[in-house]
This record gives C-alpha cells, sequence and structure tokens, in this order.
C-alpha cells in the first residue's frame, strides 16, 4: 500500500485531518485499531471552541453541529453557594462556544470519509513507524492477523497517549504532572438543570454541570484517583452532586436515570518535539490536559489545521518552511492550554492534602475573576480558544 499521508488513528484529530486533506487535494489512508462502535460511542469531549467550530465549517464538516449543537454564551462559575456567570461574547467581541459532543463529530467525519471514499481501515493496528528519518517513512501494520506496511511520503501519528508513534520520536522530552483525583461522569436521561454549564468549587470536591442535548445531562464529580466507578451508586452520585453544587437561591438539581458511568485520570503532559523527520504528533498523542478547561479535543484540531495547511502550502510551492515550524507553531498554542488547563483545575478542585491557607487563596482567586473584568477576560479568552496558527 501506498499514500502521501499514512494517518495513524480515527479519533478526532485523524479524521479531521483526512478530511482536511481530501479537501486540499492531497490523498492520505487512515489506519484504526478499534472498530467504527467504538470510535463512535467513545465518550470525551463535549465542548468546542470557536475556533474548532470555523474549521468543520470550512471543511464541510459543521452540517449537523449548527442543526443539532448548543450555541453558549456563558459558563456559571459556582463557588461559597454564590453564582457568577462569564459572559463570553461581551469579553472576548463575540465569541462563544458549542456543545457538540466528540463522539457526534467522529460520526459526522466517518459519513463524510466513507462518502468521499478515502481509505479508512478499521480493526489495522499500526504496529511501528519505520524509516522516519527518510523521505520514505513507513507504517508497519497487522489488519485481519496479516502484517502489512504502508509506505508513505509523511506519517501523522494521531494514535493518542496510548499509541505507537510518540516511540518513534527519538530523545524527546516530556514533562508531566498527574493529580491526587479522578474525574466520574455519568451521562443521565433527564434534561440539563442549567442552560450553560455550571463549574462548582466546593469544600467536598469538584463538581461540573454540562449536557449533550435538551434532553440529556452529563456531570462530572471530583472523585479520589484510585475510584471505582462501581462503588458509586447513581443515588449517591446524585446526593454528593446536589452538595457541591448547593447556592443561596432556590436552584435545583433534577435527577434522572444514569446511563453510562466512567472515572477518568487527570493528567497534564506534553512530548517535545512533536516531529521527527517525515513523522508528525497531533492530539493526545503529542499532549494531554485534564479536561477542566475542555481543551483536548480542540487542541488535536489546532495540530491538525496546522500540519495540514503546511503540506498543502509544500506541495503548493515547494517549501518546508511550515512543516519545519510545525512543532514550535503547535507547542506555543498547546502551552497555553496546558497552563490554562492547570489554572482551572487548581481553581476548582480541592487537593486531598490542600491546608486552610490554600482552601482560602482559591476563593480568593475566584473571588477576583468574579470582582475583575481583566481577571474574568483571561479566562473568557482561554475558555473560548487561543487562535490556531
Ligand atoms: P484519541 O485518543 O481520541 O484517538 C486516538 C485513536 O487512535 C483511537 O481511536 C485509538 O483507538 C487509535 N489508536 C491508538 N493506537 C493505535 C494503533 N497502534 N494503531 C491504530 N490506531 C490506534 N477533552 C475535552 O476537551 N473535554 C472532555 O471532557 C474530555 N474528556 C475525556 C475523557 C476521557 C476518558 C479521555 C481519555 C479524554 C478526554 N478528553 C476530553 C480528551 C479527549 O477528548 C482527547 O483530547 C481527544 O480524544 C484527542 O483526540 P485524538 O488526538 O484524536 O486522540
Ligand atoms: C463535557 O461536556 O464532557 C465537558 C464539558 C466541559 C469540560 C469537560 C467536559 O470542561
Amino acid at each position: 500500500m501506498r499514500t502521501t499521508v499514512g494517518i495513524i488513528g480515527a479519533g478526532p484529530a485523524g479524521l479531521l485531518l483526512a478530511r482536511l486533506l481530501h479537501n486540499a487535494g492531497i490523498d492520505s489512508v487512515v489506519l484504526e485499531s478499534r472498530d467504527r462502535a467504538y470510535v463512535e460511542r467513545r465518550q470525551r469531549a463535549g465542548i468546542l471552541e470557536q475556533g474548532t467550530v470555523d474549521v468543520l465549517r470550512e471543511a464541510g464538516a459543521g452540517e449537523r453541529m449548527d442543526r443539532e449543537g448548543l450555541r453558549h454564551d456563558g459558563i456559571e462559575l459556582r463557588f461559597d453557594r454564590r453564582r457568577h456567570r462569564v459572559d463570553f461574547p461581551a469579553l472576548t467581541g463575540g465569541r462563544s462556544v458549542m456543545v457538540y459532543a466528540q463522539t457526534e463529530v467522529c460520526k459526522d467525519l466517518i459519513a463524510l470519509r466513507i462518502e468521499e471514499g478515502g481509505p479508512l481501515l478499521f480493526e489495522t493496528e499500526a504496529l511501528a513507524v519505520e524509516g522516519a528519518d527518510t523521505d520514505r517513512p513507513r507504517v508497519r501494520f497487522r489488519r485481519e492477523g496479516v502484517e502489512d506496511v504502508l509506505e508513505c511520503d509523511y506519517v501523522v501519528g494521531c494514535d493518542g497517549f496510548w499509541g505507537v508513534a510518540r516511540s518513534a520520536v527519538p530523545d524527546g522530552r516530556t514533562f508531566e504532572r498527574t493529580y491526587p483525583f479522578s474525574w466520574l461522569g455519568i451521562l443521565a436521561d433527564v434534561a440539563p438543570s442549567h442552560d450553560e454549564l455550571v463549574y462548582a468549587r466546593h469544600d467536598r470536591g469538584f463538581a461540573l454541570l454540562s449536557m449533550r442535548s435538551p434532553s440529556v445531562s452529563r456531570l462530572y464529580l471530583q472523585v479520589p484517583a484510585d475510584t471505582d466507578a462501581d462503588d458509586w451508586s447513581d443515588e449517591r452520585i446524585w446526593d454528593e452532586l446536589e452538595r457541591r453544587f448547593e447556592t443561596d437561591d432556590d436552584w435545583t438539581l433534577r435527577r434522572g436515570p444514569v446511563t453510562q458511568k466512567s472515572v477518568t485520570p487527570m493528567r497534564s503532559y506534553v512530548h517535545e518535539p512533536m516531529r521527527h523527520g517525515r513523522l508528525f504528533l497531533a492530539g493526545d498523542a503529542a499532549h494531554i490536559v485534564p479536561p477542566t478547561g475542555a481543551k483536548g479535543l480542540n487542541l488535536a484540531v489546532g495540530d491538525v489545521v496546522t500540519f495540514a495547511r503546511a503540506l498543502a502550502h509544500r506541495t503548493a510551492t515547494g517549501s518546508d518552511d511550515l512543516l519545519d515550524a510545525y512543532s514550535a507553531t503547535c507547542l506555543r498554542r498547546v502551552w497555553q492550554a496546558e497552563r490554562f488547563s492547570y489554572d482551572m483545575t487548581t481553581l476548582l478542585h480541592t487537593a486531598p492534602d490542600a491546608t486552610p491557607f490554600e482552601d482560602r487563596l482559591q476563593l480568593a482567586r475566584l473571588d477576583r475573576i468574579a470582582s475583575s473584568r481583566a481577571a474574568e477576560t483571561d479566562l473568557a479568552e482561554a475558555y473560548t480558544g487561543f487562535p490556531i496558527g
């Protein structure tokens, strides 16, 4: 098999990259180790930044998002029984975010890939990237028990944190922090109890109210790092959420049947560089953020837009300058998202070993955001997204 760009992974990074390259007239092959149902069902991100929404629309992949997505002009911060709304358009010159789940983005991109007839090989596991430092890199893969090789001009590792591509970058430097807590996430068949997302800081721990549609709620609870989701009954989850969302007014949390429950560890991670020869890393293959800032999926989008632009530039001009700048260009945006995600996580979560002084600092930081346009603007600009490229 032979192609211009070998893409490992059919998550949002790999699927969007295939679409962007197709629109630029560049052929690619996508290799995905799991089956289509797994990719389309994997509950993960829920918030698309303004930049991601614009990219999906320009790529011809935004039609259902515009029909079914929920545009949000703000979020609510809740602390010390207080409620403070952050007004995105007022603070960012008109930017907002879209509530449209990663599962739906992947379904839309898979449907487009099949419609355009580009090779998208499910249940096909990449085993290794070879010859990255030559002009003929190869991906060795296994499909239906048979090993084969994909000859490429370029390979892009979109294979997530546990993929194989990153290991083909020699002498990389990693920067990481793991947090002493996780998120217990649920899907519930009940209308969201608020029309926008609610991020709550409480002495008992963080809680987040999000949503998937007017009739499906998505909620998260901070839990100890080694939590087993089976230890949490539906009733225990709703009771704990209710306590952490408490307010001084008559706001109430609606309950309903929990249809999905899972625990997500919290980690910050960056691998530098994001390139070695003809191998490029994109998305979770190169970096991880704690989901508090809703950045993970959106960072993956920025990486693949940067690569697609750089390769289209080389195809048009013969110049490698944008490809040579890929890693530095992506990492500048990555580190801004890492800073924001770290800030939001330490602002809202109660660390098990937090001292009373640190608790008061958190409340002072939140009070500052609620009373200073400058502090509020920093949050609104970061949450609605950093410019791509
Ligand atoms: P992905 O991990 O999504 O996709 C990688 C793909 O590569 C997978 O389909 C995998 O099967 C495939 N693959 C791996 N190894 C392979 C191999 N050897 N050969 C072939 N294929 C291979 N982000 C947010 O913004 N908000 C959230 O709420 C949020 N929640 C999350 C919850 C969880 C449990 C996790 C793990 C992450 C969450 N994230 C969230 C982050 C998440 O959305 C990622 O940022 C996003 O999926 C990144 O997309 P990709 O880089 O495409 O990687
Ligand atoms: C989600 O809806 O899954 C979601 C929203 C915002 C976050 C994290 C997750 O910060």
